[in-house]
């Protein structure tokens, strides 16, 4: 079985699905691009956003569709077996796809964008050679039409630091209440792996496959808000799930 994984590389929700493809032990290659360029690649394969998977039984075009198909081969490795508890894991899934991903998204490029060289030093990693040597006088126009189609303002960007602060606070509650190791039962399910996924380019863990800036690289108030999250025990429970649950690629 072949399998293609086209991806935006540095996308938390393309990571949540490398993740979890590496997870099952699932060969693929990946199909990186830039934004922008990727969507020539996404239309073509009768997608649009990315990531998108493409398996000998057509496309699959949403991260949680992709862990899902993946789970369909591996049972209880994403979504525990029992029924509410995998209610559980899928809603949490879901708030967090829908209330941490593109929040979190929108912050993290208000603060890299307006660096040109360090943008492309995170953004340019796994694309072809070709887009990387066109997007170097272009990107103005790209910081512009991305900035534009993720709202990016100083308003939207205090906006989203607060749900982002939200949803780690709640997080970290969950954990606290009860004494949890897992958000759902007491096993790595679907709910972990997307939060720590998620979260992942503010908290820059090192065994993602993305190679990150040096902490002394970022800017100023990146930095902050990293510290502040990671001081969290949402923050901290994010990178133990690197350290103990994300097989190396
Ligand atoms: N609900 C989707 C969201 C995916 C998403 O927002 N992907 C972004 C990258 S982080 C993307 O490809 N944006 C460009 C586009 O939509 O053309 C999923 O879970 O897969």
């Amino acid at each position: 079985m072949t399998l293609t994984l086209i991806t935006i590389p540095i996308s938390h929700f393309c990571e949540k699905a490398r993740w979890a493809l590496d997870l099952a032990g699932l060969p693929f290659v990946e199909d990186g691009h830039l934004p922008i360029f990727h969507s020539v690649h996404t239309r073509r394969r009768g997608g649009r956003s990315t990531p998108l998977l493409l398996t000998p039984d057509g496309p699959i075009r949403d991260s949680t569709d992709i862990l899902l198909w993946i789970d369909a081969r591996h049972p209880g490795l994403l979504y525990p077996t029992d029924p509410t508890l995998r209610q559980e894991a899928l809603a949490l899934e879901d708030r967090f796809d829908l209330e941490l991903g593109p929040h979190l998204r929108r912050l993290g490029y208000f603060h890299l964008l307006p660096h040109k060289r360090l943008s492309l030093s995170i953004i340019a990693q796994r694309a072809p050679r070709w887009e990387v040597a066109a997007v170097g006088p272009m990107f103005p126009l790209v910081r512009a039409i991305m900035m534009r189609g993720l709202k990016i303002t100083p308003a939207g960007a205090a906006r989203s630091t607060e749900k982002v602060r939200k949803v780690f606070a709640d997080v970290s509650a969950l954990l606290t209440s009860s004494d949890r190791r897992y958000l759902v039962g007491n096993t790595f399910t679907a709910a972990d792996l997307t939060f720590a996924a998620l979260a992942a380019p503010l908290l820059f863990p090192p065994e993602h496959p993305i190679r990150w800036p040096a902490a002394s690289e970022r800017p100023a108030p990146l930095a902050a808000i990293t510290d502040e999250l990671l001081a969290t025990p949402a923050g901290q429970f994010a990178q133990r799930l690197y350290r103990e649950h994300r097989p190396r690629t």
